[in-house]
Order: structure tokens, then sequence, then C-alpha cells
């Protein structure tokens, strides 16, 4: 029987605890202005973001194209991010001041499975066998640790002892339901609650287990997760280790109650009950590389590969040891292992660690907000970041270009129906003219029919415009087009034709006498007369109907010069404008993202 060994180990912890102790005792964060930086970019953002979508959701209306869905996936993307963030600013606030409440001390949490041996393992490192035990040891000379809860999601998570003293709760069924912890010199010791904990009657509907676990593990400096020996390297457990890399965290990973029960056989064979033994170096081994191999697979894709160790340890041995002050047993246990572990991984690295945690979580916390998170384990978003916020804003423009070269590939089309409908409608129309100035004989002027024709050509193409673009933009709705404005002067009148008929007429004109007889009965009173034949003109006026036929033919060789640039033109008016308001909103938006991503970027700590 010796208990020299685990005195040494327990001087050894404490002489490095005490160091920390001293080491952190002038500690003091220095990263607030830069945090407070983020935080004050991101509500500003959240701010301008939340007016633009106040500002366009209304103009918006609920058209049923791409380019409308896609918005409508923006917005709700964006204003579910917006809460995402704002959570995340409140859970980083909330961070803070719990690291600005423990900067002196080294934050270290245990965490892991439900019932894997968190609340055990603290109450070791508390000294709760060590105050009991027969040998003398620094446990017994130094003040019992103050056991405090941080956020209770249930209550009972600390007991007090017959002699006053509070401990962990440790228990068959899932037991704590808090942040706890207990302060050793300079080591601050944080309990959780298990994660994949069931909840229970009682528990706060706040927040679940695994919340309280992830926002903490985020603001502690020392992470050691626990998995049970029964059952290591659990896919669930793996997946929390790829996250806390993917945060760049170094982790210690402690397979737990490394141990068997088995006959304990005495003297001549003899069967002396039950006894706790360890597992074997080959098994605690094999162990090991199994969550080794796995973990690497899951890591050798990752561009953070983190650090992590891993040891298998039994309390229970320990604690046996302890009891039976067996040196050779608490060796057997790991746990002077582990207290080396810790006590130099914090010792010596404690102003490194509690310096570089909080940058590393701002720096962790821009990349998830630049980047968003991506659990690439069941490929689920679980945070949205700004780029991909950018690409939806993109996809509205890019669908929206789309249809505008859809919309620009149907002119040709559209010019032909037009001018094709055009000219029957005109036809149809001169006829009626025609058969009205016929019938009064009273022509139409130019002016009366160009605003007719106009009208006719707008309607055509209005739809045209309905049919052919509902076509490209599901529930297209035109807007009124613009009135063609084509000048026409002649008018449609009545024609006829003068017919002429040339005739002689005959007729008796006086002449003078002539000759000396002719003349002297002349003088007596005697006319002569001679005939006269004169050539006439006789006209006949013809009805030829009306000019309709010359006008409508002029008309078509009008409407053909001004339909094609008419069409151009609304159709550019309506690629151009149709989806004005989405695009400016994913332009607004964007200006935001990019001058967001930018000052985040700016406040990110280069190096660590
Ligand atoms: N065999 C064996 N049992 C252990 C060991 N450590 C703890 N246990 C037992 O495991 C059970 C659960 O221990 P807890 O310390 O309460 O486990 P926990 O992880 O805090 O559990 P929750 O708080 O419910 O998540 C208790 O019955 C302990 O006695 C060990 O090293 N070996
Ligand atoms: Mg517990």
């Amino acid at each position: 029987m010796s208990s020299q060994y685990i005195q040494e180990c327990v001087t050894e912890f404490f002489s490095k605890v005490n160091k920390i102790e001293s080491a952190l005792s002038s500690f003091s964060l220095g990263i607030e202005g830069k945090r407070e930086k983020v935080s004050s970019d991101l509500a500003c953002f959240i701010q301008n973001c939340r007016n633009i979508n106040k500002n366009y959701i209304d103009a918006m209306g609920n058209g049923n194209s791409a380019v409308d869905k896609a918005t409508r996936d923006s917005i709700d993307l964006l204003q579910n991010s917006l809460t995402e963030w704002e959570n995340n600013i409140r859970r980083n606030t909330e961070g803070q001041e719990f690291m600005h409440r423990n900067e002196r001390h080294l934050l270290t949490m245990v965490f892991g499975q439900v019932k894997t041996g968190k609340s055990t393992l603290g109450n070791f490192i508390a000294g709760q066998k060590f105050l009991d035990a027969e040998f003398d040891n620094e446990y017994k000379h130094c003040a019992h640790p103050v056991f405090c809860e941080e956020k209770a999601g249930r209550s009972g998570n600390i007991t007090t002892d017959a002699l006053g003293n509070d401990w962990f709760t440790e228990g068959v069924v899932d037991t704590t339901g808090a942040i706890q912890y207990f302060s050793l010199s300079g080591l601050r010791w944080l309990d959780s609650p298990g994660t994949g904990a069931l909840k229970k009657d009682g528990d706060t509907d706040k927040f679940t287990m695994e919340q309280i676990v992830n926002d903490y593990i985020d603001y502690s400096d020392l992470g050691i997760f626990l998995m049970n020996s029964s059952e290591p390297g659990l896919q669930a457990d793996l997946q929390y280790i790829e996250k806390m890399v993917e945060k760049d965290k170094d982790i210690l990973i402690v397979i737990t109650k490394s141990d068997s029960i088995k006959p304990k056989i005495g003297p001549g064979g003899k069967f002396m009950g039950k006894q706790l033994f360890p597992k074997t170096d080959e098994a605690r081994k094999n162990q090991q590389e199994y969550i080794t191999k796995e973990l690497n697979d899951r890591l050798k894709h990752r561009s953070k590969t983190g650090k992590y160790n891993i040891i298998s340890i039994s309390t229970a041995l320990a604690n046996n040891a302890i009891k039976e002050q067996d040196d050779e047993l608490f060796k057997d246990s790991n746990l002077d292992e582990l207290m080396r572990i810790i006590g130099s991984m914090a010792s010596d690295d404690a102003v490194k660690l509690k310096e570089k945690n909080p940058k590393k979580n701002l720096n962790s916390l821009i990349d998830n907000i630049v980047h968003g998170y991506h659990s690439k384990v069941s490929g689920d978003i679980e945070f949205t970041g700004i780029d991909e916020m950018i690409a939806s804003m993109d996809m509205i423009n890019n669908l929206s270009e789309q249809y505008k070269r859809d919309i620009k590939e149907k002119t040709a089309k559209i010019t032909k129906n037009v001018l094709s409908d055009a000219k029957h409608r005109l036809c149809v129309e001169a006829e009626c003219w025609s058969e009205s100035v016929n019938k009064t004989g009273n022509a139409i002027a130019g002016d009366k029919l160009a605003s007719v024709i106009n009208n006719i050509v707008s309607d055509v193409l209005q739809e045209e415009l309905s049919k052919e673009i509902s076509k490209v933009i599901e529930g297209f709705q035109a807007k009124q087009v613009e009135q063609l404005n084509m000048q026409i002067s002649a008018d449609i009148h009545k024609e006829s034709a003068v017919l002429e008929h040339k005739y002689t007429e005959y007729i008796t004109v006086r002449r003078s006498a002539r000759g000396f007889i002719e003349n002297v009965r002349s003088y007596f009173g005697k006319k002569y007369y001679r005939n006269k034949a004169i050539e006439r003109v006789a006209q006949k006026s013809i009805d030829l109907g009306t000019n309709v036929d010359v006008f409508i033919e002029k008309t078509i060789s009008d409407l053909k010069n001004e339909i094609p640039p008419y069409v151009e033109r609304e159709l550019l008016n309506i690629a151009e404008n149709y989806f004005e308001i989405q695009e400016r909103y994913a332009a607004d938006v964007k200006h935001e993202l990019i001058k967001l991503r930018q000052q985040v970027i700016d406040s990110k700590y280069k190096e660590i």
C-alpha cells in the first residue's frame, strides 16, 4: 500500500493550477474594441436590411415569375438570417460578459454525451475523494472550491454533502442540467449537461441542453470532450469534435469508464466478489487508434485540422485507488496522466490560451458571418453567411437577365405578328371609312385616320405582348403600352373622272357682201349669211368611288417603317423595367452585404 505517487501527482497538479493563478492575476481581455465594432456593424446592417425589406416587400407584389420567387426566397433568407445573426450578437454579448467575469481563470469546459462521467470527473478534480483520503494531500490544505451555477436549464445540479461541501450531482440518469463550475486556484472547471440529453419535465423551455453547451464551448479556453469507453467514436460525438475543430479549438478527448467489472480471484483460486479492473492497455490503445482514424478521416477534407489529444481514463478506479491508497491502481486509472496533461496544457499556455481564445472566437464568428457554417455531415446550412446571401441576390439578377434575353428574342416574332394583325385590321377599318365617304361624299381627314390607326397598332401590340411575353414570364402582367404616334397626311375622299366628248356645231353667221351686186343689194338692206363649224367639247363626270386602295397601300408601307422600332422600343421598356423593383432590391441588399463583408473582414485578427 502506498500513496506516495498519488500525493506527488496532486502536489504537481496544484503547482500547475497555482501557476495559472499567478499568470492570470493581471490578465485582462483586450479585444472589446474589435468585438464591439463587429457587433455594431452587424446591428447597423440588420437595421438597414430591415428598412430595405420594409420598403420593397409591398412594392414587389406576388408575381409568379422565377425572379419574383427568387426575390421572395431572398427576402425570407435575409429575414431568417437577420434573426440568426441577432441571436448570435446576443450570444456574443453574453459570451463576452462571461469571458470578462472569468478572465482571471482558465476556463476548462467538460462536455460530451449524457452519463459519460463528466460530473464524476469534475468532483475528482475538485478533490472529493482526496478530502476523504487517509493520506495527507494538497486538497486538505486549500479552501474548499466554491461551486456555482452559471446557467441552469433545470435545478438540482449541485449536491451538498454531510460536511456541508458542495459537489456536482452525479447520477445514473441524465443529471446535469446547467453550466456549473468550481474554481481551483487559477483553474475554473465547467461541468455541462450531456449533449443528446432528452428533455425532462421542469426543464426551462428557453434553451435546450445542447444550446447551452454550444454557447459555452465558444467561450471556454480549453475543451475536454468525454466519450464513454463502452461506445467510443459515436457519430454524434465525432460530429461535435469536427465542429470544435472547425472553430479552431484545441481539445482533449477523454475516453471515460475505461474499466470493467470482473470477478476477483483470491489465493487458491478463491472467488472474492466482483471488482473493477482497468481495461487492458491493448484495448485502450485500440479504442484510441479507432477514434484517431475516424477523426482523421473526417478532418482530412477540412482546411483546419485542429489539435487534439486522446487519453483513456477510469475515474472510478482512481477513486478506488485513493481510498485504498494504491499507487499502482492510480496509475492504471490514468488519472495521473490526465492531471499532468491538463496541468501542463493549462499552466504552460494559460495566458496564451486566454489571449488566443477570444481572438479565435471573433475570427470564427466573422468566418461564419462571411462564409456561413455548413455542416459537412448532414449538408445542412446551420448558419447563413454573407457569401450565400450575395449569391441569392445575384440569382435575382441572373434570372432577370435571362428574362431580358428571352424577351429580346421575341422581337422579330412580335413585330411580324403586330404588322400582319395591324394590316388586317386596317383593311377592315378602311372599308368602313370608304363606305362612309361614298355615302356622304365627305372626306375623312388624315389626322382623324392617324389617331384610329395608331390606336389599332397599340391595341394589337398590347394583345401580342400579353400573349407572347406570358410565354416567357410566368404570370406576366402587361403595362399599358405607349401609343404609336404615326403621322398621316393623306385623307380618304371620293374620286371621280371627267369624260370629254368632241363634236362640231354648225351655226349661221352673217357675212359681208361680196362683189358689186351683193354690195348694191346690201345697200338696199339685203343680208348675207354663211355656215360656220364650231368644234365643241362636252364633259361628263364619272364616279370612281374612293381613294381607299391607294390610302391602304401607302399606310401599310408607312406601318412597315413605323412598327419595328415601335415594338423594339416597347420590348426594351418591358425588359428594362418589368423587374426593376426586384433588381433594385437585390442591388441595395448586395451593396449592404458587400459593405458588411469588408467591414467584418477588416476586423479579423490577422495573427493569433
Ligand atoms: N464504471 C465507471 N463508472 C463511472 C465512472 N465515472 C462515472 N461513472 C458512473 O457513471 C454514472 C454517470 O456519471 P455522471 O458523472 O453523473 O455522468 P455525467 O456525464 O455527469 O451525466 P449527465 O450529467 O447526466 O450528463 C454514475 O453512476 C457514475 O458513478 C468510471 O470511471 N467508471
Ligand atoms: Mg453530470
